[in-house]
């Protein structure tokens, strides 16, 4: 630790899961203190490091409970129109996913519901769930746009999403997802769509500074990887970092082409192949895994995790939020189910909504409880950092500091 003047606030008998990569289980202090300063970490380690006569404007006696960094989701569609409860409750009363898209269901019904919204609806139906978020611990979650799919729609979107992080206390980075779908008047003219998409829509969300990053669904029945090429190329030229909603129905190459230009994400990746597992671990690319949509599809195709493992990929996890695949407002849940369903450590999975998830939005300044760092923070009434993938819903008492 090293010596300060007077700090904002000072965390003294707490027990820090700090999650930095080093020798310790969650980097784990077990007497610890951290001290924050103009919103950032300015002192944390040990209490018995704390320089004599440390104090600060207020000092907090934690009572042995455990602070881990705020919780970061980043991979979510959160902001749409509409929901589709019918279309589960059709597919238990027997109808297929086929008969449901031919009726017009599916993406293309959110599609509708949400160009029928305006930016306010969006705001106002995003809200109640994102606060869900927020009431876990998370103070950073990504929002994808990809259910307007024409420029003005898509625009829409993104500004709803950048006003949500204006009005509630959390962090939002937002994704532009135009190729998420082909839109219905683009039905016979996937090149026209794609034309569209390069030459409109990215450089005008971009040019009014609504995005992030950029995104696409690469996948049999959403864009193949050569038309995924030409999005991420417009999008290198514009200066914006690439993620990729990747093999998650089928293995079409998807880690590998994220790789190739050098993507912070690759999405799902259930299908990944060996190859495509070594491509993403020489990228440095994160590997985002999404057991919501692994458990609402039923699927049984396990991501390679042991593969990822040995290659040393970095694993994050998310709730893919949204109103198709992945209806959850729990990223807890989804830490409890990336450990039943894909056998992460709770350690791991953890690492999955801090530092990795950082990570997989470029994020240098979170992620970790370490000196420099935004000072998000979550105090939590647990007894020991697995009891937060422990519980199948539900949530302990806990307190958020965020900047
Ligand atoms: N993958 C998904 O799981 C969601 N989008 C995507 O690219 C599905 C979105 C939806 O069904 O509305
Ligand atoms: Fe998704």
């Amino acid at each position: 630790m090293a010596a300060s003047a007077r700090w904002d606030r000072l965390w003294v008998n707490v027990r820090l899961a700090t999650m930095t990569d080093g020798a310790a289980p969650y980097g784990a202090i077990d007497r610890g203190a951290l001290a924050v300063a103009d919103g950032r970490i300015a002192i944390v380690g040990p209490a018995s490091d704390l320089p004599p006569g440390a104090s600060a404007d207020q000092v907090i006696d934690a009572g042995g409970r455990w602070m881990t960094p705020g919780l970061i989701d980043c991979h979510t569609h959160i902001v749409f129109g509409g929901d589709r409860i019918d279309e589960f409750e059709a597919r238990l009363n027997g109808a297929t996913y086929e008969e449901i898209a031919r009726a017009g269901g599916g993406i293309l019904s959110t599609v509708r519901a949400t160009r029928a919204a305006s930016e306010d609806e969006l705001v106002e139906s995003a809200t109640p769930r994102l606060r869900q978020l927020i009431a876990e611990g998370v103070t950073t979650v990504e929002i994808k746009s990809g259910y307007g799919l024409d420029t003005a729609n898509e625009l829409k979107m993104l500004r709803a999403a950048r006003r949500l992080g204006r009005e509630l206390p959390v962090d939002v980075r937002t994704t532009f997802l135009g190729a998420h779908a082909l839109p219905p008047e683009f039905a016979s003219n996937r090149t026209g769509y794609l034309d569209l998409v390069c030459n409109e829509m990215l450089p005008r969300v971009a040019e009014e500074g609504l995005v992030d990053a950029v995104d696409a669904f690469c996948e049999t029945i959403g864009f193949t990887p050569q038309e995924t090429a030409r999005l991420f190329e417009t999008a290198t030229q514009l200066n914006l970092r690439v993620k990729l909603h990747a093999d998650q129905l089928s293995d079409g190459g998807g880690a590998a082409l994220a790789a190739k230009f050098a993507a912070l994400s690759a999405d799902h990746v259930e299908w990944t192949s060996p190859q495509g597992v070594q491509a993403i671990a020489e990228a440095g690319t994160v590997a985002v895994l999404l057991p919501g949509a692994f458990h609402t599809l039923r699927e049984t195709k396990l991501p390679p995790i042991d593969q990822f493992r040995s290659a040393g990929v970095p694993m994050a996890i998310a709730t893919d939020c949204n109103p198709g695949t992945s209806p959850t407002r729990s990223l807890l849940l989804m830490l409890n189910m990336a450990c039943t369903l894909f056998r992460l450590t709770p350690e791991e999975a953890l690492a999955g909504v801090t530092r990795n998830a950082a990570r997989a939005l470029g994020l240098t300044d979170r992620g970790t409880l370490e000196q420099g760092k935004r000072a998000d923070l979550v105090l939590w009434d647990i007894s020991s950092p697995a009891d937060l993938c422990y519980w199948l819903g539900g949530r302990p008492e806990l307190a958020v500091v965020r900047g």
